[in-house]
């Protein structure tokens, strides 16, 4: 901390002698202002502040932060210890309850304090600590430390969805915020992107437009975190530039199975420079190693019922197991031209992507998220991202969403965070020192010292100082700006608002474009006026006539013809999901046992799964133990939605009370009762349903009705050896796709 300077010119015969000059915060008086740092003043210990783990800055116990409480004696807020915090102090024991009760106030005060206001969009996240590496790639286009070979960086990731209220459900139709703050040796770098790569609006200044079309109604204020209701429509459809943006929402992107099989986009364009100067305008991605997997409308609909919390448990339990997610972060990286334009794409227009034919995603490092945080609402919802948090060599461009977004977000938290001094909540700290000159204001924590908060000056030893070149100092990379008028105006390159979304529904397969029609109709019925309808009817019409058709065949409505003449275009493979194998590691496999099942058969299932790293979830009658095999979830309280796939080990257990019930194949058939228990048969009709691997292991001795068509897709039967193989390779390419097409059959 910075020695005060005597203020006093008498001299103190008591006063120890002056350091020496050079040491930190004292130099020696001089008539001019200093021009050279004699010693950076150490950081203020003040503003390192308390270890960010921990409220009080006590030093944690020996166990972590298992406890809520640091220390054996309950006390109030200034210290004193309590005897008592469950009566109230009153006149005799039926009161009336004084006034004086300091306990009484300070408690219930505080607690009536206790929320804050929520973000008015991304309410809804969980969050993670995590670490990035570099692998010294990105050193070539930036000269940002943290992308150095082998440097590490810890970083924070905050997932969210858009529109709902912090209660709302997880798996809502929506796009996911993907935020992550690099707590570099430079300065905190936030990357606050989506897991889609467009976006609704051209320009900032349509921000509450957009929002408050896709907000609840403001009369009733329903329906919650959905598009599907009139003005969210009545905007899109009328405001086109949106159609590209609400298309991947419809598409299986706006359901991710998990936060951890989610792809982030940085969105805008942003230009780095390196060492030498050269710089290059570049796209954002992170590209994760557990693949790109959604869930289906159904599964939505039932998770929200099931486990509201289903993002956020299986982030947390994924982390807490060992089974880390990673990601690798990427750059397309483009040529800095004048025009700033990239094969026919403006670069600058925030509803436009590259694909990746076109610019390949080069990875810079990997980012593994190993640590829940501690404290739901000192970490996830203090934190306080903003893309103005840049790191020296990674700067913004013209992009106007871009540029109202760099007002927002500081704006945004003197609301929410209650005034101007967010930054020093511990998990907004930046891990660099740090040696402003903002002073005062709410919730301030730092108790500066010195007396010299300006420049320039020469109390204080002239610190702090102002960077020069070497040392490592912000860079506002010096892009040229044309001189033009003063216009309220887009460029007329953005004006071409349906090429891509064309271009992404062709390159989807045909499950998913399945997907995106069933999508499109749910949305559109849900509106009632028949106006809205009609008109996003007409942009379908611009976008893709088999589609348009496709939906107004659900609607019972005529396919109006396109108003701009037809699109050709190119196809792009990433934007699908449906390709390749990925890790099974860390999924969750349901195995259903009856009464009878053997030990031997699900322990032989279960040591497979996890040999894979799959969680296996032993589903059984009744709570307890089965034999020795521990039962974690029952008929009554497992639900398919939480598996990805389902293995029934030994007989199908029977309907308690032989309640007749109809199984799978049964019902596709239009057949016989059968008296399998009917939760089970739900089960599995409902992962029969979403094309999730089904294997049945029927043991030794016993029998299995046969519950599934014959050689039905994406299904195994045998040892359990065999089964328990058969459905991890099945996992890998996620769902067995060739089974969709028969739902859809009438
Ligand atoms: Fe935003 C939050 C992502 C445009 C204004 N935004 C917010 C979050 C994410 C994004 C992930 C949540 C951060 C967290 O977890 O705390 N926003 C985006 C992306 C955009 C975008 C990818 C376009 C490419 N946002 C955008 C615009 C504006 C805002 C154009 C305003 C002009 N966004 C906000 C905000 C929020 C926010 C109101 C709400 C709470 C907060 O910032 O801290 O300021």
């Amino acid at each position: 901390m910075a020695s005060k300077k005597p203020v006093s010119k008498k001299s103190d015969p008591k006063k120890p002698e002056p350091l020496a000059p050079g040491a930190p915060g004292v130099q020696p008086p001089s008539l001019a202002e200093p021009m050279t740092p004699v010693e950076p003043l150490p950081p203020k210990p003040d503003q390192q502040g308390p270890d960010p783990r921990t409220a009080t800055g006590a030093p944690t116990s020996a166990s972590g932060l298992d406890v809520a409480q640091q220390g054996a004696f309950l006390t109030t807020a200034h210290g004193a210890r309590l005897a008592d915090t469950d009566h109230s102090l009153k006149v005799g024991s039926r009161g009336p309850t004084l006034l004086q009760d300091h306990h009484l106030r300070e408690k219930i005060s505080h607690f009536d304090h206790e929320r804050i206001p929520e973000r008015v969009v991304h309410a809804r996240g969980a969050a993670a600590h995590g670490v990035f590496v570099g692998n010294g790639a990105g050193e070539s286009i930036c000269r940002a430390g943290f992308l150095r070979a082998g440097v590490e960086t810890p970083v924070f990731v905050r997932f969210s969805t858009v529109l709902g209220s912090r209660g709302s459900a997880d798996l809502a139709r929506d796009t996911r915020g993907f935020a992550t703050r690099f707590y570099t040796d430079e300065g905190n770098y936030d990357l606050v992107g989506n897991n889609i790569p467009v976006f609704f609006i051209q320009d900032g200044i349509k921000f509450p437009d957009v929002v408050h079309a896709a907000k609840p109604h403001p009369d009733r204020e329903i329906p919650q975190a959905q598009s599907a209701h009139d003005t969210f429509w009545d905007f899109v459809s009328l405001h086109t530039e949106a159609q590209a943006h609400t298309l991947w929402n419809m598409s299986d992107r706006g359901l991710p199975r998990s936060l951890r099989t989610m792809e982030g986009f940085g969105v805008h364009t942003f230009r780095l420079i390196n060492a030498d100067g050269q710089t290059c305008l570049v796209k954002f991605h992170w590209k994760p190693k557990q693949g790109v997997h959604s869930v289906t409308w159904e599964e939505a609909q039932l998770t929200n019922g099931n486990d509201p919390d289903f993002h956020r448990r299986d982030l947390a339990d994924t982390i807490e197991s060992g089974h880390y997610p990673e990601w690798d972060l990427g750059v397309q990286v483009m040529p800095d031209t004048e025009d700033e334009m990239f094969a026919g794409i403006d670069l600058l227009d925030p509803t436009k992507f590259v694909p990746e034919e076109l610019a390949p995603v080069q990875v810079l490092g990997t980012m593994t998220l190993n640590r829940n945080p501690v404290n739901y609402f000192a970490e996830t919802e203090q934190v306080a991202f903003n893309p103005a948090n840049l790191a020296p060599g990674i700067d913004v461009t013209n992009d106007p969403l871009l540029q109202a977004r760099l007002f927002s977000y500081l704006d945004t938290q003197i609301t929410r965070l209650g005034g101007p001094n967010w930054n020093q909540i511990p998990i907004n700290r930046a891990h660099a020192p740090i040696n402003d000159m903002l002073r005062d204001g709410q919730h301030q924590d730092a108790v500066h010292g010195g007396v010299a908060p300006y420049r320039p000056h020469s109390l204080d030893g002239g610190c702090p100082f102002t960077a020069g070149p070497g040392d490592h100092p912000f860079i506002d990379i010096p892009a040229p700006v044309a001189a033009a008028l003063k216009v309220r105006e887009n460029p007329l390159t953005f004006e071409d608002h349906f090429t891509q979304a064309t271009m992404f529904y062709r390159s989807l397969s045909p499950v998913e474009q399945d997907h995106v029609v069933a999508a499109y109709t749910f949305e559109l019925s849900k509106c009632y006026e028949q106006t809205v309808r009609e008109r996003q009817l007409l942009a379908l019409a611009n976008i893709d006539a088999d589609l348009c058709a496709r939906v107004a065949d659900g609607l019972g409505l005529p396919a109006p013809a396109p108003s701009v003449p037809p699109t050709e275009t190119d196809t792009t493979a990433a934007v699908s999901q449906i390709c390749g194998t990925w890790p099974v590691a860390g999924r969750i496999v349901g195995v259903v046992i009856g009464p009878d099942s053997d030990a031997k058969d699900i322990q032989a299932v279960r040591a497979a799964l996890t040999k894979a790293g799959v969680l296996p979830l032993v589903v059984g009658p009744r709570g307890g133990k089965i034999g020795v095999i521990a039962v974690q979830r029952t008929y009554a309280n497992a639900a398919s939605t939480e598996f990805d796939a389902l293995i029934i080990v030994g007989a199908t257990p029977p309907a308690p009370d032989a309640v007749p019930s109809l199984d799978a194949k049964s019902a596709a058939e239009g057949g016989p009762e059968t008296t399998v228990d009917p939760r089970v048969l739900k089960m599995i009709g409902e992962a029969w349903r979403h094309a999730k691997a089904i294997g049945t292991a029927p043991g030794a001795g016993t029998s299995a009705p046969a519950l599934l068509p014959a050689e039905a897709p994406g299904s195994a039967t045998g040892t359990p050896a065999e089964v328990a193989a058969a459905v991890l390779q099945l996992l890998g390419a996620h769902r067995a796709w060739d089974r969709f097409p028969a739902v859809r059959t009438p």
